[in-house]
């Protein structure tokens, strides 16, 4: 380069062949470089991704050499900048300084504790910032419960973790108590944070706490903790079966704290979390990514469709975190004037589908929206730097070295990746869909699930590629295509087999959202007797005031889906049963099947002589399990 600059300036009119070489070579390397950019115009972005890769890889060496924990990470938050505001919430802001003096009066009040393992109950509230920072200050280690569970599901929680001590909010008082013999048999120790009501075995914590003073305790109270201990369980969803206690080590939670800048948020943004924070978005990507940033969040107890976007105006919210279903929701209210008035600027999460995400960046945008994956139990993620609307990431060829992973082949049948003659697993061709592993190496290791073992050895997949490999199975199913985008298709739990084919249910449900009458589809596989696999179903939920139009769903369902991905039977819900982090419950629902004496009407199945959706007759229902009728 600084050859052809020395010779542009010795460059006279006299020098016509010269100029005529100088311009030549310019302007191959002109096109050079815009074939270049053609073939490979995602470079710089792709560069960019590897910078921040390598930038967080340091600063986590960095973490890893200095002991340094979340913990740590806050203080000096508090040390920089202790009149921040760090948690707003409704008409209550709490400063970085506040929230210090807060914990550590939950510290006195609960060190007689010190070292066990707490469960916390508690919804998202800025008492749950300030119990978890006091809690890592006396050395506990804490297991986030989902506060969706109840009864045996809860008990079944608690007693994952060891936990001698439960704190509930006070809203919760009612649920703990339904379970409170069982816990007093086990000598677990119970605060309610707020009024106990006055019931034996119950201790008002809100109270204890108040009467300590706000002065630090002493740090060699946590002289013990190092990067290996753990310091948060947190379950999965309960999608399938009961919840399972993912274990979050100390290196972990501040090792993902670096996620949220490399999504995109700066110290100068104001998040919004309206996600639960006992889920490691809301959690270890949300408030502890806010933490090593510095910034200020925005907290909601829970999201709410018609509080969003005036939330956002009126604390100057420039980030927030989504999931698919919420967008939905926002997208589903009616137009305003004023659906652009907002300073958002960033979107991130995880779950939106192509049809919400073009249908939100046209009334909401334009804002940036940055997809990505990562599984709470997982050890990788993917982020969609590039905005590509559908897709959660990126194949990046320094990433794929640094993480090894590989879609392989999945029997969707039997449940289990599929096997060549060697007994290897079989990488999936490019542009299709397999299951994501990942292989486990020091860098991106498994913690497992706490006090269950088999399922822990569960995820491990043995003998992929080698004799002797050790990788993750993710139960994900993603796919690759020929630009190298990365997209979610399924849960592996989520997609059913059905004519030799595999079905992806959050394609159909896609397709049955298109529909103008449809809020809400979840789609799932029922067994028929005498046939293989399973077959489509689809429970939905309508729009306001809208009726379920037959013969329209017929004629969109033909004509868009493939014979085996149509869902046969279509049942009308009054609403949709969600997790705690809006995912679809499908188990009830699979169970129930098509059974009209178990279904409550509106019930129908897909009839083609008439062309139509028809009322599913119990008749009818018997001429199909009676094998009259075949599919
Ligand atoms: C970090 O912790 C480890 C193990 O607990 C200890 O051996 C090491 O000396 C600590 N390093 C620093 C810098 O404190
Ligand atoms: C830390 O561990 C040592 C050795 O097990 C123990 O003697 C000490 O009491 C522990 N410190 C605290 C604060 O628990
Ligand atoms: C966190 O990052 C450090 C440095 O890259 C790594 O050694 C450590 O294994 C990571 N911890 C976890 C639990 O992922
Ligand atoms: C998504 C996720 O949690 N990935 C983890 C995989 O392993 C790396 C390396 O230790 C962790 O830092 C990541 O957080």
């Amino acid at each position: 380069m600084s050859s052809l600059l020395t010779q542009k300036t010795k460059l006279t009119a006299t020098d016509l062949p010269k100029m005529d070489i100088f311009y030549s070579v310019l302007l191959g390397a002109g096109l050079t470089a815009a074939f270049f950019f053609f073939k490979f115009p995602h470079f710089l972005q792709d560069c960019r991704y590897i910078m921040s890769m390598l930038w967080v890889g340091s600063k986590r060496e960095k973490f890893r050499e200095r002991n340094y924990t979340l913990l740590d990470s806050f203080l000096d938050r508090v040390q920089k900048q202790p009149h921040k505001s760090f948690i707003v919430f409704g008409d209550e802001v709490h400063s970085y300084l506040q929230v210090d003096q807060e914990s550590n009066k939950v510290a006195r009040a609960l060190q007689a504790h010190s070292g066990s393992t707490m469960a916390l109950m508690l919804g998202n509230e800025p008492a749950m910032v300030w119990i978890l920072m006091g809690l890592f200050k006396i050395n506990c280690a804490v297991s986030l419960l989902n506060t969706n569970i109840r009864a045996k599901s809860l008990l079944h929680c608690f007693n994952c973790c060891t936990s001698s001590v439960l704190i509930a909010g006070a809203e919760y008082r009612e649920v703990v108590c339904d379970v409170l013999p069982e816990l007093q048999a086990k000598r677990v120790c119970v605060y309610v944070l707020g009024d106990d009501g006055g019931v034996e075995g119950l201790h008002n914590l809100a109270e204890k706490i108040e009467r300590q003073p706000n002065t630090p305790v002493p740090p060699s109270l946590r002289e013990n903790i190092s990067m290996n201990s753990p310091a948060l369980y947190i379950y999965t969803s309960g999608t399938t079966g009961l919840p399972k206690a993912g274990l979050v080590l100390h290196s972990r939670l501040i090792n993902s704290s670096l996620f949220l800048s490399m999504l995109g948020v700066k110290s100068d943004d104001v998040l919004y979390i309206p996600l639960p924070l006992y889920h490691a978005a809301g959690l270890q990507i949300g408030l502890a990514g806010a933490i090593e940033l510095g910034i200020t969040v925005v907290l909601r107890r829970k999201f709410s469709t018609s509080q969003f976007w005036k939330d956002c105006r009126k604390h100057d919210v420039t980030a927030f975190q989504y999931i698919g279903e919420t967008m939905r929701y926002l997208c589903n209210t009616p137009e305003t004037d004023n659906d652009r008035q907002h300073k958002v600027r960033l979107a991130i999460g995880n779950g939106l589908r192509a049809d919400v995400w073009h249908d939100f960046q046209r009334r909401f945008g334009p804002l940036e929206i940055t997809e990505f994956y990562a599984a709470s139990d997982g050890n990788i993620s993917f982020v969609n730097y590039i905005g590509k609307v559908g897709a959660v990431g990126r194949v990046n060829f320094f990433h794929k070295k640094v993480f090894p992973y590989a879609l392989i082949q999945f029997d969707a049948e039997r449940e289990e990746p599929a096997r060549n003659n060697k007994g290897h697993c079989v990488p999936v061709p490019t542009g299709e869909t397999g299951l994501l592993v990942v292989k486990i190496t020091k860098v991106a290791p498994f913690a497992g699930y706490a006090g269950n073992p088999e399922q822990t050895e569960k995820k491990r997949l043995r003998d992929v590629f080698q004799p002797g490999d050790v990788y993750l199975n993710t139960g994900d199913l993603l796919k690759i295509d020929h630009s190298n985008f990365i997209y979610f298709q399924d849960r592996v739990g989520d997609t059913f087999r059905w004519k030799g084919e595999n079905v992806a249910t959050t394609e159909v449900a896609d397709v049955l959202g298109m529909l103008d009458f449809i809020e809400d589809a979840n789609v799932y596989g029922v067994k028929i007797p005498g046939h293989e696999g399973r077959v489509g179903m689809a429970a939905v939920t309508l729009k306001e005031n809208l009726e379920f139009d037959c013969r329209e769903a017929f004629n969109h369902v033909t004509g868009v889906l493939p014979v085996y991905a149509r869902p046969r039977f279509i049942r009308v819900l009054e609403s949709m049963e969600l997790t705690g982090t809006f995912k679809q419950v499908k188990v009830k629902l699979v169970k129930e099947g098509f059974d009209p004496k178990v279904v409550p009407p509106p019930l129908y199945v897909l009839h083609e002589s008439s062309r139509s959706y028809v009322p599913l007759t119990q008749t009818y229902y018997s001429s199909i399990v009676g094998g009259e009728i075949r599919f």
